[in-house]
């Protein structure tokens, strides 16, 4: 039984998913703008896969948005090849970085004012990659919903249809119990940081508990 999705935080949090010497935002280099590039690489893929990807680009000194944006194309799908569709996403990725060099002139000025809008106006970016660079990499107020999240909520009877009524359930049961969370980490906490916590602790429950046969029996055992 889960009645909200504070009880949901906290008994993840009770599990201790998140280590710490993670990034505080549980992304890797979150605040940057490696998080832009991971967030459109993870898409269909495995974040494992994702990470050699980013080291590969990290190796060219393409993690920049001006380096990106004059990248070679070929170079440039070659790098992201380990992270699979490797010439859509690599062409996402350039023409992504030439646009908000158009538009927003930094990396920098796009985060102090950055637009879930103009991001869902980019080819290849919907929802859950606008969200991840909101929260990640611009440290806003979205909380990111993904694959992993429905099938944990499914697991206790929620059958959402869309993705902003989960983000809707996530958020209302965060903003309801501010208190109890802030008395759960013992100090206040920006909400970005709350959903980027919460967010990180349902990926890394559900990458070992989320699959298999009685996946719905373990899920519910482990978060009893
Ligand atoms: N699926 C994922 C991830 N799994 C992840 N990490 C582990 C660190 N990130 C950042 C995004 N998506």
């Amino acid at each position: 039984m889960l009645d909200n999705s504070f009880e949901l935080l906290a008994k993840l949090k009770k599990l201790g998913f998140i280590k710490e010497e993670r990034d505080p935002y549980w992304w890797p280099g979150s605040g940057t703008f490696e998080v832009v590039v991971g967030a459109v690489l993870t898409q269909n893929t495995k974040w494992e896969k994702v990470e050699v990807a980013l080291k590969n680009l990290k190796n060219l000194d393409l993690l920049s948005l001006e380096k990106l944006a004059e990248a070679d194309q070929k170079l440039l799908a070659e790098a992201v090849r380990p992270a699979g569709f490797y010439n859509t996403k690599s062409f996402r990725l350039k023409k992504l970085a030439i646009n908000m060099l158009k538009d927003f002139g930094s990396f920098e000025a796009f985060r102090a004012k950055p637009s879930r809008r103009w991001l869902l106006e980019q080819k290849g970016i919907g929802k859950e990659t606008a969200d991840s660079i909101l929260c990640y990499a611009c440290y806003k107020n979205f909380m990111v919903v993904d694959s992993y999240t429905s099938r944990l909520l499914r697991a206790f009877g929620y059958e959402f249809e869309e993705y902003d009524e989960i983000q809707e359930w996530l958020i209302e049961g965060i903003y309801a119990n501010l208190d109890k969370i802030y008395e759960l980490y013992g100090k206040e906490m920006p909400l970005h940081m709350i959903y980027a916590r919460f967010h990180g602790k349902i990926v890394e429950f559900c990458k070992e508990n989320c699959k298999g046969k009685n996946k719905n029996e373990k899920i519910k055992r482990l978060l009893s």
